[in-house]
């Protein structure tokens, strides 16, 4: 089977690209081949993250991308989302990893912290040596985060944390763990460093999708906390919706690749198929699916560049993110199974990347918004009427 990883660019949107970011994009595709393909279906069946790689992402530049200073690479939103969909081109999980770090938890302290926490730790952060994970979600809570019981109460000049998160991504393997909290103010955000007294984890196990990913619990039991813990500018719900934002961003560029390996896999092998004597791929059904599959892989090509410019000019909004991360990780969804469907019994087996995708992309459209948490953000930015109340 030919390259997977290789362009699908129908409309030369590569024309678009800068050679800068063209070359970001080559460059991570190239360590993708060399360093995670060879390896991720081991990974996905044993429940392992595959974290030797993180020293060559973070060489890469690929942590904290987008962020300007404290040792960030400090590129565009179009390099950065082009990092993402390569990554995902090879597994959910390895953007899930670099979303986490960059866009949730550096961008956390970028974006609320104060100096002395963005110096002690985004270098740190960028050079993969600290890794991140962001503890929003409960057992009780999830698509309504502002109903959070954790609750973080006033100690002398610090703070006693008590709570549990759920469903968090690199929660054991996290040497940081960004928390929000209920204070008596309303919500903000907590820095907890691993092996503080009272902050244990427990990984999640049973996954059928981003299995090469941990996801984990996080328990606070009377966790004392020091007042340098406590996110400064970090006032209200907003500040945790700001980083899902960014990391949802990402997000809408990584379904392209999940959806590019899909789509070329489904063409190469239905091209090489025989039924009926015929390659499969010269019948119009089949037709039908990889020109629907062209199309919307297409599409979201285009609404994630724009979107990229738009956050280059300062002129985007979370709604535009919304639109982005609900039609392309449904569409990314909806093109892994019609590959799947295309293959055959080939289809649920590990020898092809497309089931792995399939399973991957559940996950991807529940969280950071499920589709219909987005759908509603949308009917409230057009009607003006808010579902959520
Ligand atoms: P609402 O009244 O809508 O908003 C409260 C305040 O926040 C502001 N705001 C935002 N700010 C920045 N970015 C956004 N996306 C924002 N959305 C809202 C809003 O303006 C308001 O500000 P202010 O000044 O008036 O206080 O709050 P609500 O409680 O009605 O929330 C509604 C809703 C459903 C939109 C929100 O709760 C939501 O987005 N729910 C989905 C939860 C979610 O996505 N969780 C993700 C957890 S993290 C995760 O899944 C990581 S996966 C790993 C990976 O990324 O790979
Ligand atoms: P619920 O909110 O209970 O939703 C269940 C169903 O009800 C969905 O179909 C939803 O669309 C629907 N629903 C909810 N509200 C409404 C409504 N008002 N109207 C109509 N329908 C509605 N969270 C973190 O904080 N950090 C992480 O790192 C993280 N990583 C994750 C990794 C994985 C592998 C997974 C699976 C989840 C992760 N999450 C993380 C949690 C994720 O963000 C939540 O699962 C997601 O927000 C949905 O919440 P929920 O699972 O509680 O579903």
């Amino acid at each position: 089977m030919a390259d997977l990883l290789r362009d699908l660019d129908f409309f030369h949107i590569d024309e678009l690209l800068t050679s800068e970011e063209r070359a970001t994009r080559d460059t991570v595709r190239r360590f993708i081949s060399r360093e995670v393909l060879p390896h991720i279906e081991r990974h996905f069946a044993n429940e392992t993250f595959p974290k030797e790689i993180v020293p060559q992402m973070a060489e890469l530049g690929m942590f904290g991308a987008n962020l300007k200073g404290y040792g960030c690479a400090g590129m565009n939103n179009v390099a950065y989302g082009l990092i993402m969909q390569e990554l995902e081109a090879a597994d959910s999980g390895l953007r899930s990893f670099a979303s986490v770090q960059s866009s949730l938890s550096m961008y956390a302290i970028y974006a609320n912290g104060s100096e002395e926490q963005k110096k002690r730790y985004l270098p740190e952060m960028a050079k993969g040596r600290l890794i991140g994970c962001f503890g929003l979600t409960e057992p009780d809570h999830g698509s309504d985060p502002g109903g959070m019981e954790t609750r973080a109460r006033k100690d002398g000049d610090g703070w006693i944390l008590n709570g549990t998160k759920r469903w968090i991504t690199n929660g054991s393997i996290a040497d940081l763990a960004i928390v929000w909290a209920r204070v008596d103010e309303g919500i903000t955000g907590f820095l907890v460093e691993k092996g503080t007294p009272g902050f244990s984890t427990r990984d999640i196990h049973g996954k059928f999708s981003m299995r090469a990913s941990i996801t984990s619990e996080l328990i606070f039991e009377d966790v004392r906390l020091p007042a340098s813990a406590h996110l400064p500018n970090a006032r209200g719900l907003k500040a945790p919706l700001g980083c899902l934002t960014q990391a949802r961003y990402g997000i809408a560029w990584g379904a392209i690749g999940a959806a590019r390996t899909c789509y070329n896999c489904a063409l190469d092998y239905t091209k090489s198929r025989k039924q009926f004597s015929r390659p499969l791929a010269g019948y119009q059904l089949v037709q039908n699916k990889l020109v629907k599959m062209l199309t919307e892989i297409t599409k979201m090509q285009m609404i994630c560049l724009r979107l990229a410019h738009l956050k280059d000019e300062g002129k985007y909004r979370p709604e535009h993110v919304s639109f982005a991360k609900r039609n392309n990780v449904n569409e990314a969804l909806k093109i892994a199974r019609d590959a799947r469907d295309m293959l055959g019994a080939n289809g649920i087996v590990n020898e092809y990347p497309v089931i792995r995708h399939l399973l991957n992309l559940e996950t991807v459209n529940t969280y950071e918004g499920t589709f219909d948490v987005h759908t509603l953000i949308l009917g409230r930015d057009i009607t003006g009427e808010n579902a959520f109340e």
